[in-house]
């Protein structure tokens, strides 16, 4: 948010008491477009009944820009439809640069363009739009833009709703500015007396329930000692991490109140989908093996991506990655699965030794890292880890903390707060399959080593699964909520 000079942050303010007074901000219950009730609303779409206003918001995104030219550089640009269309027009005039259009309807007639205008392919165009909610609308015009040859590397828009839009843009390769976010402008009303500040209260716990929101903590324990890493509640560790990967999943683990990671280990892409939408709201992270699933297909996975931004959740590739860098970077960023352009998390065999994390890194795709997990130690019966072999480990993911954002483990192997623990091997029925896997409870793997646990066929082959799931999500959580209170 640009709020950088005094002058701006008054002009800001007076801004969004205009909006309010135009009717453009809104208070009350209004339905998002997934589905979610709201207390506030913003509907920029009013601007284009006051001129002067609508030409206030395109001087506001034109500054964004100009500021930013260092780093956004923008040949054409796209006004997200239908919204933003007709302030991307003003900024065009502003900014002297071209403008495309992307129809959401494709006509059954004429040339059945889904973007009109001067298209050339390489060209880097900048989406222009007025909200940001979970960043869906805004990778819906990317898309479309992406397939004519146009290059989508930059957002710029008017609010920030702060429910993850720029994280998960920024995992499709685009960066997000905003001129301001919804907590601004609550206390921009509020300051104003607009906003009776129970109201606000009552806003800040929507948006604290929708979206990751880092509050730091002291992480010191009453007699003043240290908290070791169990002790610390998932948002204080969320504070310790640079991982992009790590510090997002401690925060939607806190605001979800789910530590649980499913292992859709199903053939099906239907089936699998399926999961995904029924047990979403219940997991912070879906993990699959690309390589099982009959059928996978680029229409996959924009389906799960969908289903992820919908549930909040991370796609979790379990692919143990285990070669010499050159391999892994084509594994990783090729071949059939294209695994970079879609997996939030890798799993990672250390064994390679730090080639294998170079590797991943020259593969990469999105913005955020490679979210690498660490297998430090697996589940099943005769797994080889030996002492040495878990201390490389720990010293391979201290050495990388951009890259790695975790470990599979089965004990308690680190000290550091900065990593996300998961443990495999876990189920209500101790008793283990036929082909090595050990199972422990959710309760036992949490108390002793790990931060999420990742359930399988305790879920997948469940009479029901969604109960399942929420079964398990309550029992790791509580479990989690036990630790950290001693
Ligand atoms: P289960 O159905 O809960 O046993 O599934 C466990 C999943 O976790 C499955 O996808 C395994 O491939 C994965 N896994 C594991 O079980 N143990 C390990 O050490 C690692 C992964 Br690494």
């Amino acid at each position: 948010m640009d709020t950088s000079s005094p002058a701006t942050i008054q002009s800001l303010d007076e801004i969004i008491l205009e909006f309010y007074a135009a009717g453009v901000i809104k208070l009350g219950q209004y339905k998002l477009k997934s589905g979610v009730m709201s207390p506030i609303y913003i509907d920029l779409r009013e601007l284009i009944g006051f001129p002067k206003l609508l030409n206030t918001a395109a001087q506001l995104l034109h500054n964004v820009i100009r500021q930013k030219s260092s780093s956004i550089s923008c040949d054409v640009l796209c006004g997200a439809p239908y919204a933003a269309v007709p302030v991307c027009t003003l900024v065009t005039v502003a900014q002297n640069i071209p403008m495309v259009m992307r129809r959401k309807e494709v006509k059954e007639y004429g040339t059945k363009k889904a973007v009109e205008g001067p298209v050339k392919d390489g060209a880097k165009c900048v989406i222009i739009d007025d909200v940001c909610t979970s960043g869906l609308s805004i990778m819906e015009t990317a898309t479309d833009l992406r397939k004519v040859g146009l290059v989508v590397e930059h957002a710029v828009i008017l609010l920030d709703r702060e429910a993850g839009g720029p994280f998960n843009l920024q995992n499709e390769g685009i960066t997000l500015h905003s001129v301001m976010t919804l907590s601004y402008v609550c206390q921009t009303l509020v300051k104003s007396g607009k906003l009776d500040p129970k109201m606000a209260k009552q806003i800040e716990q929507f948006m604290a329930s929708q979206a990751p929101d880092p509050k730091p903590q002291k992480v010191v324990n009453g007699n003043g000692l240290s908290k070791t890493w169990k002790q610390q509640s998932f948002s204080a560790r969320a504070e310790h991490t640079s991982n992009a990967v790590a510090k997002h999943l401690f925060q939607l683990m806190d605001r979800k109140k789910s530590n649980l990671i499913v292992a859709a280990d199903l053939t099906s892409t239907e089936a699998i989908l399926n999961l995904a939408d029924a047990i979403g709201p219940n997991i912070c992270a879906f993990k699959i093996h690309a390589d099982i699933i009959d059928g996978f297909s680029e229409d996959f996975v924009s389906k799960l991506k969908e289903l992820s931004q919908t549930h909040r959740f991370l796609i979790f590739e379990d692919r143990k990655f285990s070669d010499i860098g050159s391999t892994v970077a084509r594994q990783y960023g090729g071949g059939v699965f294209q695994i970079a352009h879609w997996a939030d998390m890798v799993t990672i065999q250390p064994t390679p030794g730090p080639a294998v994390i170079e590797g991943l890194k020259k593969g990469q795709r999105s913005g955020h890292g490679i979210g690498g997990a660490l297998i430090a130690e697996m589940s099943s019966k005769g797994a080889l880890p030996n002492k040495e072999n878990v201390a490389a480990t720990i010293q391979m993911a201290h050495d990388h903390p951009e890259d790695i954002m975790g470990y599979i483990c089965q004990s308690d192997i680190d000290d550091e707060p900065r990593f996300v623990r998961m443990t495999p091997g876990v189920h209500i029925s101790e008793a283990g399959d036929t082909l090595g896997q050990q199972y422990v409870l959710p309760e036992t793997v949490i108390e002793n080593c790990a931060d999420a646990v990742i359930v399988g066929r305790g879920i997948t082959e469940a009479f029901k699964p969604s109960e399942a799931a929420r079964m398990y999500q309550t029992r790791a959580f509580e479990a989690y909520l036990k630790r950290t209170s001693q």
